[in-house]
């Protein structure tokens, strides 16, 4: 009997070693699933069980369904403004500011004048633009408002104001026309931001309700396809390309046919960034109109210009208008410069109107330019 009780015991001894030993081995194994996951990540395993557990589920999906559950919905242009006065101001208004503190100065001598003349031309306004405004700030000042800040903010406003001329038609024409889509074909030298905007102007052309196309004609370089295409994922714009190295003209032909198959409303046309001075690549963007005029005329030829470069843009300004006939300036990169003079001395260089201004990389940092929004920011104080 006794033998049979420590059988007993070491029967129930071994059973609750065996126990012991399994609920330990399903605890390991299940720290374990959480610690291969995040494999990939080098994070240790405490930031890691959180990472995967946000992230596996929702990266899921996300590649799957992209272009539908990601799509976005972009801002519309009328809050638009309010951020392009509040930018301007940041970037601009320091000119406007301190033209306004000498122009305000009881005592206007020579000196000052000379300083009124160096803040406008570092401001890009140019030099012939520069000399007109000089002249007629003298006269003004002196018979109008001598010492006055209130009356020579009134005067600056106004002569700044028909530099920047208010008359001009600053309307993108992407619109439908009729039966077909409206054509924008976009251009400019490299890395101003031409495609950048292309996104960006789609996603305001789908903002206002229409149905957008666009065409990929930079064929120098796959990734530049690739950067469309991800701005047209976005806001759900079909995307035309072609191969790599092909013939960006014929690109350009099937994005308009495209739209016309679709019934879009506007199809754009981003090209490759090329030097107002290669002659071989100018023909080549004459070749791409000439093309898509084969099909459809083009309502909207937009030269993309990096406010940045100043005066080097109106010498590749004059190249492209001679060889597409522009009819819309984009003026790019305003925010991180005080060169907003370069508005006046390009539509003055061309006759063609600023139609819009880049105000970040942010893909909603494009806004209408608007004369009096664009004068206010730069001399409200
Ligand atoms: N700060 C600022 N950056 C901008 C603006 N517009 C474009 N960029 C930046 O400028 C860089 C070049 O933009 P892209 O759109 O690739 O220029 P691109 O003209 O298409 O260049 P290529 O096709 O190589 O000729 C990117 O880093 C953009 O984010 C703007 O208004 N403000
Ligand atoms: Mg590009």
């Amino acid at each position: 009997m006794d033998s049979l009780l420590v059988y007993v015991v070491l029967a129930a001894v071994l059973l609750l070693v065996l126990v012991v030993g399994a609920v330990a081995l399903v605890r390991r194994r299940g720290t374990s699933v959480v610690e291969v996951t995040p494999r990939s990540s080098p994070q240790p395993v405490e930031t890691a069980t959180e990472a995967p557990a946000v992230e596996a589920p929702a990266a899921e999906p996300a590649e799957t369904t992209v272009g539908v559950l990601e799509r976005e919905v972009p801002e519309p242009a009328i809050g638009r403004l309010q951020r392009l006065r509040a930018r301007l101001a940041r970037s601009q208004g320091a000119v406007g500011r301190g033209l306004l503190t000498l122009l305000s100065r009881s005592d206007l001598d020579e000196a000052t004048w000379d300083e009124v003349e160096e803040l406008l031309l570092t401001a890009d306004l140019g030099v012939a633009p520069t000399r007109d405004l000089m002249e007629r700030l003298r006269t003004r000042v002196k018979v109008e408002s001598a010492g006055d800040p209130a009356g020579v903010q009134r005067i600056l406003r106004e002569e700044m104001l028909a530099l920047v001329d208010p008359a001009m038609d600053r309307q993108v024409h992407a619109q439908r026309q009729g039966d077909r889509a409206g054509v924008v074909l976009v251009v400019g030298v490299n890395g101003t931001g031409k495609t950048t905007t292309t996104g960006k102007l789609a996603r305001l052309a789908v903002a206002s309700g229409q149905g957008v196309v666009l065409g990929a004609a930079d064929t120098f370089r796959a990734a530049a396809a690739d950067q469309l295409q991800t701005w047209g994922d976005r806001v759900g714009a079909e995307v035309v390309r072609g191969p790599e190295g092909g013939d960006p003209a014929a690109v350009a032909f099937e994005a308009v046919a495209a739209a016309s198959a679709s019934g879009a409303d506007t199809v754009i046309i981003d090209t490759a960034g090329r030097l107002h001075t290669k002659t071989g690549l100018m023909d080549e963007l004459g070749k791409v109109k000439r093309v898509v005029e084969k099909q459809s005329p083009i309502d909207e030829v937009l030269l993309v210009l990096d406010a940045t470069t100043g005066q080097n843009g109106l010498v590749q300004a004059r190249v492209f208008a001679e060889v597409v006939d522009v009819t819309g300036i984009v003026l790019t990169k305003l925010d991180g410069t005080a060169k907003g003079g370069i508005v006046v001395a390009v539509q003055r260089e061309l006759g063609v109107p600023v139609k819009l201004v880049g105000l970040g990389e942010g893909p909603d940092d494009l806004a209408p330019f608007d004369a009096e929004v664009f004068v206010d920011a730069l001399i409200e104080a």
